[in-house]
């Protein structure tokens, strides 16, 4: 039996990845009754484009949910932690994009080309995983099948774009103000972002390491459904606008020649291999940007260790890194007819 077109909650439409999201789901003609943006009260009653028309931003409250199939939430962990049980508890189920639900054993952490069959066990709220960890996870999932992947050692150049509107009107204003000879002003990032890099993303924790890291860490682990994975992770911000980057290098169990790990990644779900040293073919972020796929390049045999290659992968981490990631679950949701939430109750019992 056909199932009906389900309404479709966009929460943080007036963000970066909200409004990506509303783009995506208009792109890919995602098959909803109607699309309903939320925001919070400073936002209400404002437009947002879908598609060639313009919906009306409505303000997020607990007892919007009655009536609404699917909700698609990025305004931040803590608008997720109070809002997406209430939303649970009315039957609409969660995709959730920030970190509050992603290490909750209740909740699938799912990148499709990687774990679809996580949302099988869904209870209402499902999560999206952080943008650097969902664009490795669709490159090493390939490679881990073939030849088991031990350890991971990880650097990341991350665009601004991932810290939201104000990220990107901080570099480009602050290259602005360095051209016109003044002093840059540091509003967002802790030092200069323009012509600079900076070793800090998220907060710094009991360990020393960033939050992002250790997002990229335990976020990897629990999607590859292998604690047998040892991950570290240096996560950076650079000043480019949009598309993340990140130099990869894995030890595996079995041996994988870079020929045979081009031949896997060629033929891999979500991923395009631009691999050509000799003529300067590799992947860029700014050619990633308003992409949907994950490239991946510069594969080559790590000389140092028995078993370990070096992976360059780049993404655009609005879309597939948030805005996408979501929707492809979203579609998963429908094609598996699994939009339902079996206990309406269980989040807000925390
Ligand atoms: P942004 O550009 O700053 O947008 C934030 C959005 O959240 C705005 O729509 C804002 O609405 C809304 N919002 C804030 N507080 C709210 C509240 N109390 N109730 C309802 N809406 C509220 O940020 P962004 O870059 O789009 O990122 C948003 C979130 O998505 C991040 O905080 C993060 O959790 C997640 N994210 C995930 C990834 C990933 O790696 N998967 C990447 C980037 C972001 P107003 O217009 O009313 O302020
Ligand atoms: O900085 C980036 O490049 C990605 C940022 C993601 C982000 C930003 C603010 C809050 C997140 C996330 O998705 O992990 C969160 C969060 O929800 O913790």
């Amino acid at each position: 039996m056909p199932q009906k077109k389900p309404v479709v909650a966009v929460v943080g439409a007036t963000g970066a990845v909200g409004r990506e999201m509303l783009a995506t789901l208009y792109s890919r003609k995602f098959p909803a009754a109607q699309v309903i943006p939320f925001a919070s009260s400073r936002s209400a009653g404002s437009k947002v484009p879908f598609g060639d028309t313009e919906l009306t931003v409505r303000e997020l409250k607990e007892d919007v949910f009655e009536g609404i199939d699917l909700a698609i939430f990025s305004a931040g962990g803590s608008t997720s932690e109070k809002f997406a049980p209430h939303a649970a508890a009315a039957g609409c189920v969660v995709v959730d994009n920030s970190s509050a639900w992603r290490m909750d054993d209740r909740c699938p952490l799912v990148v499709p080309e990687v774990n679809p069959h996580a949302l099988e066990k869904h209870n209402g709220i499902i999560a999206n995983p952080n943008c650097s960890t969902i664009q490795m996870v669709v490159a090493l999932k390939p490679l881990h099948d073939a030849a088991a992947i031990t350890r991971v050692v990880v650097s990341t150049y991350q665009a601004v774009s991932g810290t939201g509107k104000k990220g990107l009107d901080e570099l480009e204003r602050q290259v602005r103000q360095l051209f016109n000879g003044q002093d840059p002003e540091i509003k967002v990032y802790p030092y200069q972002i323009a012509f600079n890099c900076l070793p800090h993303i998220d907060v710094f924790l009991d360990n020393d390491y960033t939050k992002e890291e250790m997002k990229m860490v335990n976020e990897t682990v629990k999607i590859m459904e292998d604690p047998g994975i040892k991950v570290t992770a240096t996560c950076v911000r650079v000043p480019v606008f949009y598309g993340h980057s990140e130099s990869v290098n894995i030890e595996t169990k079995r041996k994988l020649t870079a020929k045979e790990a081009r031949a896997i990644l060629a033929q891999a779900p979500g991923v395009q291999v631009l691999d050509n040293p000799k003529e300067k073919i590799y992947p860029l972020a700014i050619d990633a940007a308003g992409e949907d796929l994950t490239f991946v390049g510069r594969i080559r045999e790590d000389e140092s260790i028995a078993n370990g290659l070096n992976l360059w992968v780049v993404a655009d981490n609005i879309r597939k890194g948030a805005a996408l990631n979501a929707v492809q679950i979203a579609e998963e949701l429908l094609k598996r007819d699994l939009l339902r939430v079996p206990d309406k109750g269980l989040f807000l019992k925390k």
